[in-house]
């Protein structure tokens, strides 16, 4: 007999996930996803200088908030036809790499976790075979017995005092669980040590972007960072010194632990490589531009989109197809809601008087969410590191067909288990190998740069607004953590007339469209089994292999 659940909330960071799911024997058989909060920041843009919009949009998000700057900058220099200069292309990889790299491990480590590795496990396991297990799988210096035990002593005192904080209200013990006690100790000693890595690295942002959340060092035309050694606070030989040992950090932590860890405990959950499929269609805007002034024929992840799971071919981006439904979403279109709109037109409206939370289910049949549904040619898309890994795969790139393979032959497995759950979450990893590896190489770019006497990281040629044309509508774009992030713009008179927002979770947690396609999350849920429906286990375990931010989807 079908019964449906709720899951609310189900995020571990910021903004409200709901989650339905009607289940039958023991399997998902549909699915609704909800976000239950209003924001509205694209609203208060309007009227606004297009120079500023990237301060009102990085508050879309606690989380990816440089992100948000760096596609609004994008789009009001796409709007101008403003060239940036190399210093400032480098400037904005670094700072993009390292959120990508802190953000993942943050994922994997934080959000995600504790959805394979069971806690209370981990405090039968013997530390001396987990010594042995780590050393086995890594060359990781922290991996004695004694550094071990006392882990799970620090740990045993924690549960000892009864507050259990994060570890709180979980399903420990859930038959799903199937880590043995070492390998989960060796997680939850990792988890502990990633709260001490992911601190370090995002050091970067204060170095490059004067603070994090929030750096403010994003200018349309450049950065506002000098590196001529003239300047008051430039980037000198110290900073760049201490920026190398901060990648160095990321990258050895990502090597020696993150990714060993990964192969291990998928090695576990090999089942997930068959649960979790959703649409197949994948979506990259593409980013990290190898050399000055170049466009997407550049970018070291490349732009594309794969449809089908068809591996065989990588299919042109148009920003153009891209569309936006709200007919089963909280808002109305002054046109009616059949249509989906381009960005360009798009419109986040109050104008919905009809049922809205507070309910006790869900009015599925309706309207059901704040987030609203993105489409591609009315296609529901997956954006994130997997459309990034296969999209990069299937266009025959080295460096990440060198990993992945890597990944694959570590597992025993090939490329199809990567349309999964466990797909999701290595490719998460895998691409965090990469930027922390590639970030080295933009340092000593703008090394270079900087020993050749080229200074420039601003190009003010079109600040001011009497240059501007009348009108002008731009698109920005930047492959996100969670993945393809697209602002866009329409300017009139120096100031913003429409500014709208496409973010990886809106394309990812979006409820269904017109045509009613489920969106990425709930097709995903479908055919997921779920063991015991007082503990859905497996929904999190999908849902958090997106890596969900709400907050950022309804924006
Ligand atoms: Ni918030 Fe963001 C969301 C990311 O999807 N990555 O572009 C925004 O958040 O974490």
């Amino acid at each position: 007999m079908a019964q449906k659940i709720v899951v609310d909330p189900i995020t571990r960071i910021e903004g409200h996930l709901r989650i339905e799911a009607k289940i039958e024997n023991g399997r998902i058989v549909d699915a609704w996803s909800s976000s239950t909060a209003f924001r509205g920041i694209e609203t208060i843009l309007k009227g606004r200088d297009p120079r500023d919009a990237h301060h009102f949009t990085q508050r879309f998000c606690g989380v990816c908030t440089t992100v948000h700057s760096m596609a609004s900058i994008r789009c009001v220099e796409d709007a101008l036809k403003i060239q940036i200069p190399d210093n400032a292309r480098l400037i904005r990889n670094l700072i993009m790499a390292a959120q990508n790299v802190q953000d993942h491990i943050i994922h994997f480590y934080h959000l995600h976790a504790l959805d394979w590795v069971d806690i209370v496990s981990a405090l039968e396991a013997d530390p001396a075979a987990t010594s042995k297990l780590a050393q086995s799988i890594s060359d990781y210096p922290k991996s004695s017995t004694d550094y071990f035990r006392g882990i799970q002593e620090r740990v045993k005192a924690f549960a000892g005092t009864g507050r259990l904080g994060p570890f709180q209200n979980a399903y420990w013990g859930h038959s799903a669980y199937k880590l043995p006690p070492e390998a989960n100790l060796m997680a939850v000693a990792h988890y502990l040590e990633a709260l001490d890595i992911q601190r370090e690295i995002i050091k970067i942002h204060a170095i490059l972007g004067s603070k994090n959340p929030h750096p403010q060092t994003f200018l349309v035309g450049g950065m506002a960072i000098p590196v001529d050694p003239d300047s008051q606070n430039a980037i000198n030989a110290d900073r760049i010194a201490q920026l190398r040992r901060l990648f160095r950090l990321a990258r050895t932590f990502t090597e020696q632990v993150y990714i060993p860890d990964l192969l291990a405990v998928a090695s576990f959950y090999t089942d997930w490589a068959g649960i979790g499929a959703g649409v197949g269609n994948y979506l990259c805007f593409g980013d990290f531009p190898l050399y000055e002034g170049g466009g997407k024929e550049s970018y070291y992840f490349p732009q594309g989109i794969i449809l089908g799971r068809d591996l065989s071919r990588v299919l042109p981006v148009d920003q153009q197809k891209i569309t936006e439904y709200v007919s089963r979403s909280w808002y109305t279109y002054a046109g009616g809601d059949a249509r989906g709109l381009h960005p360009w037109q798009g419109e986040t409206s109050h104008r919905y008087t009809g049922p809205k939370p507070p309910y006790e289910w869900l009015d599925t049949d309706a309207k059901y969410s704040w987030v609203k549904a993105p489409r591609y040619e009315d296609q529901p898309m997956e954006v994130g590191p997997l459309a990034r890994i296969l999209v990069a795969y299937a266009s025959g790139h080295q460096e990440v067909q060198a990993v992945a393979h890597f990944a694959l032959n570590k597992l025993g497995v090939g490329p199809e288990v990567l349309f999964s759950t466990l797909g999701r979450t290595a490719a998460r990893g895998l691409e965090t190998l990469l930027l922390a590896q590639k970030a080295e190489t933009w340092l000593d770019q703008l090394t270079d740069n900087m020993g050749r006497g080229i200074y420039e990281v601003h190009n003010g040629e079109k600040w001011d607004p009497a240059s501007w044309p009348r009108e002008a509508q731009g698109f920005g774009y930047h492959e996100a953590p969670r993945g393809a992030l697209g602002h866009w713009i329409r300017i009139e008179r120096g100031a913003i007339a429409n500014f709208q927002a496409v973010v990886p979770s809106t394309w990812n947690a979006g409820p269904r469209c017109a045509n009613n396609h489920r969106g990425p999350y709930e097709e995903a849920l479908i055919g997921t089994p779920v063991a015991d429906e007082k503990q859905p286990l497996e929904i999190l375990r999908t849902i958090h292999s997106f890596d969900p931010c709400l907050a950022c989807a309804v924006h």
